[in-house]
């Protein structure tokens, strides 16, 4: 309930569009001067009256604060990083970018033009409105999930046909376990930490080489070393097999290829598995007997794909519902994402990708480095909702890149990030407390509306007002290029289900489906063949194993640590490292060192010291810890540089090598030295 003081002021309910599994519902509490407070909102069956601590810091600070945000439209006056800029009307700003794609499509194609840009708003429009443009150019696209989860769909698309389509988190209380694998909701999903994980009956299960806070609340705690964990399914399958806690009439009738991976799963004795995960025998036993007392969900977390075989890892993983049967029952599931497909949204009225008249050319965020240097394939550069100098591999070799004068880079952000700040040109976007929008949680089955609580802070316009002007600067006179924002929402608010978005912004957020919904009710999998595909021929067609694999990877060379880098509880990816309460919360950067891998090198807590590999070197101070394995070192991401003493950032560590799927980033797979500075 409200207090009396804030009834009496104006409440707006929205929802927060951060990529974030939680999608808190915010009561946004109006003074008549028109001031405003952003607070979670108490009625929110997921926020309950909190804002996770970050964003109920940042949505106050750097949010509202005009010094803090990027105002009007600037254009670069000196050289790039220099800082010399000049503000501009939006009309010259423009009419300046239109002129140079003009230039450059008439010069070398629209295929030279890329755009990157990802999650920095997850709202349908100011997400999705952009693509139209992007497709009516024919520009290219650095492929977006290449960044973040681009394994893990790959690989449940190969076994199950989809990584967008999870239980219903509602299933929750039908379940006898939850099996967390590789997320650290603690910090990345603060909500489902205190209320959904502490609130079931069902036993939890955590496996993480890292002992976080919802590890350590977890009833079991699995601690493999990164890489191990397909080993570490197979041991599992191992012992539900030998305990006969598989589904053999489920596995016949839904699965194909159960025959081609017996040999590893005899083989994946507990003994064996420990000898290769680090995890106690015993303690594989105790999990599998959980998780084989069903009916059970699995949470594959996203960190967890981020290893060199994060592909491999997830199909071996997704073997567990597979042989167990949890699939099309109350109770049972797996969940990567929940797609706005399985609401009913249509990603494909959002983008309007028959507006290419060309084949879409698309590289990974691990080859962008290499993509902007060579100047037969990149002339231009977008980067709209993402911050790819502090989020991206090779930061140093990327900020060179990013210097080139002869890159036409146009970047559009809130705030002046390390990236806008090599931009020719820099547009202010609109926060997403200024528009009006939709938002659908990637966890649950539910759909939000995005209120508009304030007015847009200086000349700082909505992503898709920004580039309805570029069309029309462009000449281009498809109506799918102007339709309005109105338009769209009460469209989008039908899809999803409601009469109109006034109804849904009014409500607030609402379960999609009112009862909870099983997960593949009918059984058909979205696969070639209708069923879960353990052995997948597309898979093997595309280069990859038949089946998966009980893989492991080797362990760092010696003196090297495995250098994981996840959420960190106080940004969100890059975002708020500006605020300046943020900063002070944040202090210097910490790795988190074993106290047997830190006595070895002499390092003291607290120690000033320097981690470092053949890609870059950056000074951290030393937290010794025993809550993780030896040989992994513990940071997180993703700080500006320029905000860090020595101007570099985590992923100036970060070689940006590929997972074993669809091009994708790796980041935990990475190796480092730590010494004493
Ligand atoms: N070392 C390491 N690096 C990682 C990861 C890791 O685990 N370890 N994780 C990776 C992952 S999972 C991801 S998803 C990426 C994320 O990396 P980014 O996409 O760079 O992350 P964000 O900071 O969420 O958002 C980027 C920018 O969008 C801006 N923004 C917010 N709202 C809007 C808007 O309405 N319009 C516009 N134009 N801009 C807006 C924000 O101000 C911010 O600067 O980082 C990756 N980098
Ligand atoms: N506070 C906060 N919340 C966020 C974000 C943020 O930056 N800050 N980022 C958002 C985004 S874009 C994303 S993608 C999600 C990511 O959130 P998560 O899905 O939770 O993923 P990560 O934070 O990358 O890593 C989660 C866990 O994976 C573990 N892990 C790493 N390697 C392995 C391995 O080999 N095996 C196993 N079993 N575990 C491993 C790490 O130790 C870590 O505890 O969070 C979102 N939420
Ligand atoms: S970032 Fe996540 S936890 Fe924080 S307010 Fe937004 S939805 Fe909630
Ligand atoms: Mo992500």
């Amino acid at each position: 309930m409200m207090t009396a003081s804030q009834t009496a002021k104006q409440i707006i309910r929205t929802t927060c569009p951060r990529d974030c599994y939680d999608a808190c519902g915010i009561a946004v509490v109006k003074a008549a001067d028109g001031r405003i407070k952003v607070l979670g909102d108490p009625d929110h069956a997921v926020s309950r009256g909190a804002l996770c601590g970050k964003c109920a810091i940042a949505y106050n600070g750097a949010y509202l604060d005009p010094r803090a945000r990027l105002t009007q439209p600037m254009r670069r006056t000196g050289p790039k990083g220099s800082g010399q800029y000049q503000a501009v009307t939006w009309e010259e700003a423009i009419a300046a970018i239109a002129e140079k794609l003009k230039a450059i499509v008439a010069r070398s194609g629209p295929e030279a033009i890329w755009h990157a840009h990802y999650t920095g708003t997850c709202s349908a429009i100011a997400g999705g409105f952009p693509q139209r443009f992007f497709h009516r150019l024919g520009a290219s696209e650095v492929d977006p999930d290449s960044i973040c989860n681009a394994a893990g769909h790959a690989a449940l698309g190969y076994l199950i046909g989809t990584g967008s389509d999870g239980f219903d988190p509602r299933m929750a209380e039908q379940a006898n376990c939850i099996l967390v694998w590789g997320a650290n909701p603690s910090a990345s999903a603060p909500h489902r930490h205190k209320h959904w994980l502490k609130e079931t009956s069902a036993k939890v299960i955590v496996v993480d080489p890292v002992r976080h806070e919802t590890a350590a609340d977890a009833d079991l705690h699995l601690q493999p070393f990164p890489g191990s964990d397909a080993a570490l399914a197979f041991g599992l399958l191992h012992v539900l097999v030998r305990e006969n806690l598989i589904d053999r009439d489920f596995i016949t009738a839904h699965t194909i290829g159960w025959a081609d991976i017996s040999e590893s799963i005899a083989a994946a004795d507990p003994d064996h598995t420990a000898a290769l995960t680090g995890v106690p025998a015993a303690d594989i036993v105790a999990a599998a007997r959980i998780y084989g007392s069903g009916p059970a969900l699995l949470w594959l977390g996203q960190g967890l794909q981020r290893q060199p075989m994060g592909g491999n890892i997830f199909r071996a993983i997704g073997l567990l519902p597979a042989a167990t049967g949890n699939f099309g029952k109350p109770g049972a599931g797996l969940l990567f994402l929940n797609g706005g497909g399985r609401r009913g949204l249509d990603g494909d009225y959002v983008e309007a990708p028959h507006l290419r008249q060309n084949e879409r050319q698309v590289a990974s965020h691990m080859d962008l480095v290499d993509l902007l240097n060579d100047r037969k394939r990149a002339q231009a550069l977008f980067t709209w909702n993402i911050n790819i100098a502090a989020s991206n591999p090779r930061q140093a070799d990327l900020g060179k890149a990013l210097q080139s004068d002869d890159l036409f880079h146009v970047a559009i952000d809130l705030f002046p990030t390390d990236t806008v700040d090599l931009a020719d040109v820099i547009l202010p976007a609109a926060s997403f407390l200024e528009f009006d929008d939709l938002v659908l949680s990637y966890f649950d089955l539910t759909v939000s509306a995005q209120a508009q609580a304030t007015t847009p802070i200086g000349e700082a316009l909505p992503n898709q007002e920004i580039f309805r002007r570029l069309a029309r600067a462009m000449g281009y006179n498809n109506p799918e290029l102007f339709e309005e924002d109105a338009t769209i929402l009460d469209h989008l608010a039908r899809q999803v289900g409601q009469s109109d978005f006034a109804a849904l912004k009014a409500a607030g957020t609402v379960a999609r489906w009112s009862d909870p919904v099983t997960q593949f009710p009918d059984l058909a999998f979205p696969t070639p063949s209708g069923r879960i595909e353990i052995a997948s021929e597309a898979a093997a067609e595309a280069g990859l194993p038949l089946v998966p694999l009980p893989s492991v990877d080797a362990h760092p060379a010696s003196g090297r640590l495995r250098l994981l880098s996840p959420a960190s509880k106080w940004l969100m990816n890059s975002s708020y490292h500006n605020d300046p309460k943020i900063a002070a919360k944040l202090g210097p950067e910490h790795v988190g060192l074993h106290p047997a891998d830190a006595s070895e090198r002499g390092i003291a807590d607290g120690a000033a010291v320097r981690v470092s590999n053949a890609t870059g070197s950056i000074e951290m101070i030393a937290d010794i810890t025993p809550t993780i394995p030896r040989g992994v070192a513990l940071a997180a991401k993703s700080r500006w540089p320029k905000l860090v003493p020595g101007g570099h950032s985590i992923n100036a560590l970060n070689p940006g090598t590929k997972a074993d799927m669809a091009e994708s980033s790796s980041v935990h797979g990475v190796e480092v030295e730590v010494v004493l500075v």
